[in-house]
């Protein structure tokens, strides 16, 4: 079966990438697995100065699950092409690409960060704007969660680059935003990224993270997540990356039915470092079973 996806000018030798934020900077996980297996990988969102990110703990576990409140801990972008642009030509020369992504506070920041990294000019193959991090702002309302700010956000970054944009969405109102940052030239859209959530231990009566609040992921998503790209990909014409509690070829399967071109391991990669080959196999094993020659012939192809 061939493998091979264009996602919005990325072309993957196949649908299987990581999510951004589960698969540090990519190096972490050689010494688990050749990682040049895998479609391309999304670096953890760098943005334009160093940030901490949030107190510990900033993660938990949940049934069916996890939530993060890491706050986007980051050495900022000179830092971060400093040291990883190496390892990123390196990847790119095995054939993975390397998708960066970019996060900001505001509008303003998101420009500054995309201007320096135009001047750097590392070995990357496009940038994935992250507009929806659940925990960058109090209740945490995300960047880019009305079609206006998304209109904003595309008109202020598309002139600055010439690099293939994804946008990382969030998990609201998906057909709307998705065909707003469309309509300003956005190259293709991830989704979801996590759901805002709240866990309380009752025995002491505080929050679980350090922060009250946080992002929801992993296996208890997914089919929201399905459902979103499926409503996403009607409204679209650009591709869309699944990722939501993507544990099996099964999982990747449904995003794919549902509309998805390709799809993103995101928290497994916490628990299980080894997953992401084992993924691709089995969705591998899934498409011949399907009796069909190129997986493209599966995209979007649920029967409704
Ligand atoms: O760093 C984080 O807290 C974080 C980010 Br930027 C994001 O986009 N999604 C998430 O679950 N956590």
């Amino acid at each position: 079966v061939k493998m091979a996806v264009n996602l919005g000018g990325i072309q993957m030798k196949n649908p299987i990438n990581t999510a951004a934020g589960t698969f540090g900077y990519g190096w972490q996980f050689e010494g688990f697995y050749d990682v040049s297996l895998l479609g391309a990988i999304t670096m953890k969102g760098v943005a334009r100065v160093p940030w901490e990110g949030n107190p510990a703990p900033r993660m938990c576990e949940l049934n069916g699950g996890m939530m993060n409140s890491v706050g986007l801990a980051n050495p900022g972008v000179d830092d971060f092409i400093a040291h990883t642009d190496d390892y990123m030509k390196d990847l790119e020369d095995r054939g993975t690409r390397v998708i960066m992504q970019m996060a900001a506070h505001s509008v303003q920041e998101m420009i500054d960060v995309v201007e320096r990294l135009e001047e750097l000019n590392p070995h990357i193959s496009a940038i994935e704007l992250n507009v929806s991090c659940p925990n960058l702002e109090k209740g945490g309302r995300p960047l880019g969660g009305t079609p206006e700010q998304a209109t904003e956000i595309m008109k202020a970054v598309r002139p600055l680059t010439k690099l293939p944009i994804l946008v990382k969405m969030a998990p609201v109102n998906v057909a709307e935003i998705g065909k707003a940052f469309e309509a300003e030239g956005a190259d293709g859209l991830t989704l979801i990224n996590s759901i805002p959530g709240m866990s309380i231990n009752v025995h002491t009566r505080k929050s679980r993270l350090s922060k009250p609040t946080g992002g929801l992921s992993g296996p208890l998503c997914h089919n929201a997540a399905v459902r979103m790209v499926w409503e996403c990909a009607q409204a679209v014409s650009i591709p869309i990356c699944g990722v939501g509690g993507v544990e099996t070829g099964e999982d990747a399967a449904e995003f794919i039915l549902a509309g998805a071109t390709a799809v993103s391991v995101g928290s497994a990669n916490l628990y299980d470092p080894m997953c992401a080959p084992r993924i691709l196999n089995e969705l591998t094993d899934w498409a011949k079973s399907q009796g069909v020659s190129d997986i493209h012939e599966l995209i979007g192809a649920v029967e409704c």
